[in-house]
């Protein structure tokens, strides 16, 4: 059970200290599906080189392991869309020019598909019973999900953000979540993208004009040792 008087105040943030009290707050993991991180899938079939985005992992999970340990809520999203298909806008599925679209067969199944072998989580962050599972159509995990209101309904008002891509997925939720009035933190060494300056310029942008959408903390390590005091 999560300790409801634990308060953990963060100082090594930008754009100041970010203070979050356990019970009010949800660790989200977006989309660390194989679809993304792995080769064969959707991100590979997109044109990226995937390697980079593993490198994360070990910083989520270590950060993953002390959440649990606190009982604390955590989010995992997938993105994807049933086998008909029937959540999937055309615009979704005809956009660029990949060399595999959503639906087509691949090295991991179905690409994107709500059952498929890539659709899954990577082993190494599988979630444990009790953990959430949301299943969303579009970038951010509050469309279409029913995400808001579950979140409400446990009084949680603090999100700490992890996961794939930086500048989509990841930033899409972060912008929505502040939005409905979460207090939004980005873990930069939990995040990353296909791309380098992207991820970069997201996080200038998210914490910019003191702290415009949230807060971005250098690293996850600050958290970690809170978290094991
Ligand atoms: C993308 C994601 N990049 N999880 N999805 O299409 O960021």
């Amino acid at each position: 059970m999560t300790s409801t008087r634990r308060v953990i105040e963060l100082k090594h943030v930008r754009p100041g200290p970010f203070k979050l009290a356990l019970a009010q707050t949800a660790l989200v993991i977006i989309d660390m599906q194989r679809d993304f991180v792995e080769p064969g899938g959707f991100g590979e079939a997109l044109g990226n080189d995937v390697t980079p985005l593993l490198g994360i992992v070990p910083a989520i999970a270590d950060l993953l392991s002390a959440w649990r340990k606190q009982g604390g809520l955590t989010i995992h999203t997938r993105e994807g869309h049933p086998p008909d298909l029937s959540d999937c806008p055309p615009s979704k599925l005809m956009r660029g020019a990949p060399s595999k679209r959503i639906g087509d067969d691949g090295p991991m199944g179905r690409i994107l598909i709500q059952g498929e072998a890539g659709h899954s989580i990577i082993e190494a962050l599988a979630p444990h019973a009790g953990e959430w599972v949301i299943d969303k159509p579009g970038k951010g995990m509050f469309w279409n999900t029913g995400l808001h209101e579950r979140l409400q309904a446990q009084g949680i008002t603090h999100l700490l953000f992890t996961g794939v891509t930086t500048e989509v997925c990841v930033q899409t939720s972060m912008r929505e979540a502040n939005d409905r009035g979460y207090e939004c933190l980005l873990l930069n060494d939990c995040t990353e993208s296909y791309f380098p300056d992207f991820k970069a310029s997201t996080i200038e942008m998210l914490c910019a004009q003191g702290g415009i959408v949230g807060w971005a903390a250098h690293d996850s390590r600050e958290l970690v040792r809170a978290l094991a005091q």
